[in-house]
C-alpha cells in the first residue's frame, strides 16, 4: 500500500472517491476508510501507524466542518500529509478549509482545493511524490498531462467551428 485515504465520515465518500479514481488511474495503491479525529481518535492512530507500517509514503486526509483530521494525522507521522477540506457544513466549507490550513508550524499538512477538485489534487500531488522513485507513475502523469492538453486542444476547435 502506498496511500492512504482517510475521511471524516461515510457521507464524505462521494468526493473522496474522486481520489480513488485517480490513484487507480495512476496504478498506485491504496486503503480506503472511515476515520473521525473527533469520533474515533483512536482508530486514526491506529490506522497512521498501520499505514506506517504498510510502507505508505502519502496520506491523503478529507474532513468536512471543524477538520482536524489531516492535522491529527500529520500529528501522529512524518509521512506527508494532503489535506482535503470538504464543504459538508452550512458554512460551504470555509470552516474546513481554515481548519486544514491554518496548522501551526512544526506539522505541515499540504492542503489543496476544496471538494472535488481538491480530491483530485490531493491524488495527483500524492502521485506526483512517489513518482520521484517510481517510473511507472510519472509516466502515467505525464500522460496525464498530455491527455488534458489535448482535451483543451479539441475544445478549442469545437469553439472555433461555432
Ligand atoms: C466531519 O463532519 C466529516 O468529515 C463530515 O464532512 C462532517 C459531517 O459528518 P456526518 O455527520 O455526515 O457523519 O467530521
Amino acid at each position: 500500500m502506498k496511500v492512504l485515504v482517510l475521511m471524516g465520515s461515510d457521507s464524505d465518500l462521494p468526493v473522496m472517491e474522486e481520489a480513488a479514481g485517480l490513484l487507480e488511474r495512476f496504478g498506485i495503491p491504496y486503503e480506503m476508510t472511515v476515520a473521525s479525529a473527533h469520533r474515533s481518535p483512536e482508530r486514526v492512530k491506529r490506522l497512521v501507524a498501520g499505514a506506517e507500517k504498510k510502507g505508505a509514503e502519502v496520506i491523503i486526509a478529507g474532513a468536512g466542518m471543524a477538520a482536524h483530521l489531516a492535522g491529527v494525522v500529520a500529528s501522529h507521522t512524518v509521512v506527508p500529509v494532503i489535506g482535503v477540506p470538504l464543504a459538508s457544513s452550512p458554512l460551504n466549507g470555509m470552516d474546513s478549509l481554515l481548519s486544514t490550513v491554518q496548522m501551526p508550524p512544526g506539522v505541515p499538512v499540504a492542503t489543496v482545493s476544496l471538494g472535488k477538485a481538491g480530491a483530485k489534487n490531493a491524488a495527483i500531488l500524492a502521485a506526483q511524490i512517489i513518482a520521484r522513485k517510481d517510473k511507472g507513475v510519472l509516466g502515467k502523469l505525464r500522460a496525464y498531462r498530455r491527455k488534458m492538453a489535448s482535451d483543451v486542444e479539441k475544445k478549442a476547435g469545437a469553439l472555433r467551428k461555432k
